[in-house]
């Protein structure tokens, strides 16, 4: 029978885009069946297409970009110019665009199928939420989100297969933000290395952004809002109609003082200031023989979320993980009293891009 095509049209080509192309070009030499063409890419500023839908060569893409003088299409036209194209669509969004995300409905509803690491479709309001999975059984598009919480680790996709399966998930904990896991693995380490001293707070932020583990402005991952957006889509997942990451409290580790800095640089320069108040919550737990984690939780049966703070028994899991991994205790009827412990790298290009590209395959088998 004739090969079959798929379009692929990606909006966004940064850190998890660029090695979303590098993986696409991979699976495009390795899976001949599928020609996947394609067909559209864009950042914010820039976009090559054509109107006849020529295929785009995925290793020239970033070049053509670069050299390209072309507008992105507006959100309207662009799910108009991909409704119409010769065969199937799947967008990628590897934006972190509030717009974008709310286009979804509209992308779907007209057959367009959706894989994403972007956090802002499924963490905006409940009917945001109700809207993309409504619209997606209406026209038959799929829509995968497996980056959007632990990047590449088989998180949604396990939580999606308890619930589908008939388990009952009765709580989830875990450390959610490679930055945090990071930060406190460094500042308050269960088993420090020998003769390795541990640096002052302010001294681990600012080591933890010339790493590139944190958000050019570090805090937005210290404000635990990130924590926050993936608690939310995994509660959701698990049954609670959470309205938003700000219907739960949040513990921020930005000292108050610093809230209003008026940029991420003036915080880092001020932080040594207030380095007192995170060496006495770690002292705090030092003499209960534990450690402080920064953890998200969310109590299933009762409804509760919450993110912030936890001390921890050195030996439990949480305050022996590595780097900035993350780890997600999943507890279930099924499983009992012993959860279902999901661990590893939760942050970085590579690791985000797979959790996408997984999520193609798994449309490209079904379309
Ligand atoms: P970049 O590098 O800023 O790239 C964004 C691209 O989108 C740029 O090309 C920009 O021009 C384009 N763009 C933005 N708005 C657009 C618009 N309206 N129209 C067209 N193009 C637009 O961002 P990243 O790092 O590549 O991230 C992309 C997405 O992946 C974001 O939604 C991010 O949240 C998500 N993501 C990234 C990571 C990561 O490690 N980089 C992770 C998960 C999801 O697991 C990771 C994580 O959570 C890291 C977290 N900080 C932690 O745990 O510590």
């Amino acid at each position: 029978s004739a090969q079959k095509q798929v379009f692929i049209a990606i909006i966004g080509a940064g850190g998890v885009g660029k090695c979303f192309l590098g993986q696409l070009a991979a699976l495009a030499a390795r899976r001949p069946a599928v020609r996947l063409s394609l067909c559209y890419i864009t950042t914010s500023k820039k976009a090559v297409y054509s109107p006849d839908y020529a295929e785009i060569n995925i290793a020239g893409a970033t070049a053509a970009l670069a050299a390209s003088e072309t507008k992105p299409l507006a959100l309207p036209a662009l799910v108009d110019y991909l409704a119409v194209a010769p065969s199937k669509v799947v967008l990628v969004d590897n934006t972190s665009s509030q717009d974008v995300a709310d286009a979804y409905p509209q992308f779907l509803s007209r057959g367009i199928s959706i894989v994403t690491p972007n956090k802002k479709a499924f963490t905006g309001s409940f009917k945001l939420w109700q809207d993309i999975f409504n619209s997606a059984a209406a026209s038959g598009a799929k829509v995968y989100h497996e980056a959007s919480c632990g990047a590449g680790l088989p998180l949604i996709s396990t939580v999606n297969d308890l619930v589908d399966t008939g388990d009952e998930i009765t709580k989830i904990e875990g450390i959610f933000s490679g930055t945090l896991s990071f930060l406190f693995n460094s500042f308050a380490p269960a088993n420090p290395a020998p003769g390795v001293a541990a640096g002052k707070w302010s001294a681990e932020v600012t080591t933890a952004k010339e790493l590139g583990y944190t958000e050019p402005d570090p805090r937005d991952d210290l404000n635990g809002m990130d924590v926050a957006r993936k608690l939310t889509i995994l509660a959701r997942l698990s049954g609670i109609p959470v309205e938003s990451p700000t219907s739960f409290p949040v513990e921020s580790l930005i000292p108050a003082e610093l809230e209003s800095a008026s940029s991420g640089d003036e915080y880092l320069e001020k932080l040594p200031q207030y380095d007192d108040q995170m060496e006495k919550v770690k002292a705090a737990a030092e003499k209960e023989g534990k450690v402080v984690r920064y953890v998200g939780s969310v109590d299933v049966t009762t409804k509760t979320l919450k993110v912030g703070l936890q001390t921890f028994d050195k030996s439990h899991p949480f305050a022996a993980l590595k780097g900035s991994d993350n780890i997600f205790s999943l507890y279930t009827k099924r499983y009992g009293s012993n959860p279902l412990i999901i661990q590893g790298a939760g942050a970085g290009g590579e690791v985000t891009a797979m959790g996408v590209t997984g999520d193609l395959i798994k449309v490209l088998n079904q379309i």
